[in-house]
């Protein structure tokens, strides 16, 4: 009977052909984040945009008018980024808002990069 000689090599990582991947960096990689949209239309009055800013993104009454003028001349804004469940909540809590109140008013999101 010939034996066949069992090869080893000095680094026992070459006799399994498995492998290992060396983590060099620790993982801290952070959840995107998604950026609340506001678009202008004809229809919403200005004083309804001014209330969802208030109501909904907690914004004083100058700084809602503010971003409402800005949505009205520029025709959109970012009006709060968020993690994914909370900018969801916002968008679906103010499309819910305007449509209870019969205004064409759009609100959505869009993942920042
Ligand atoms: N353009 C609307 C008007 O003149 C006002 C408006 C502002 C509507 C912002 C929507 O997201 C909006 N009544």
């Amino acid at each position: 009977m010939v034996l066949e000689p069992l090869m080893m090599s000095d680094n026992p990582d070459e006799d399994d052909k498995t492998s290992v991947l060396v983590q060099t960096r620790p993982k801290t990689k952070r959840p995107p984040l998604y950026k609340v949209l506001l678009l202008n239309d004809d229809y919403t009055p200005m004083e309804f945009v001014v209330h969802v800013l208030e109501r909904f993104f907690g914004m004083n009454h100058a700084q809602a008018f503010e971003i409402m003028l800005t949505v009205h001349k520029k025709g959109v804004a970012v009006v709060g980024v968020f993690s994914h469940e909370i900018a969801e909540t916002k968008v679906g809590q103010v499309m819910d808002f305007a449509r209870r109140h019969q205004h064409p008013l759009q609100c959505t999101m869009e993942r920042e990069d």
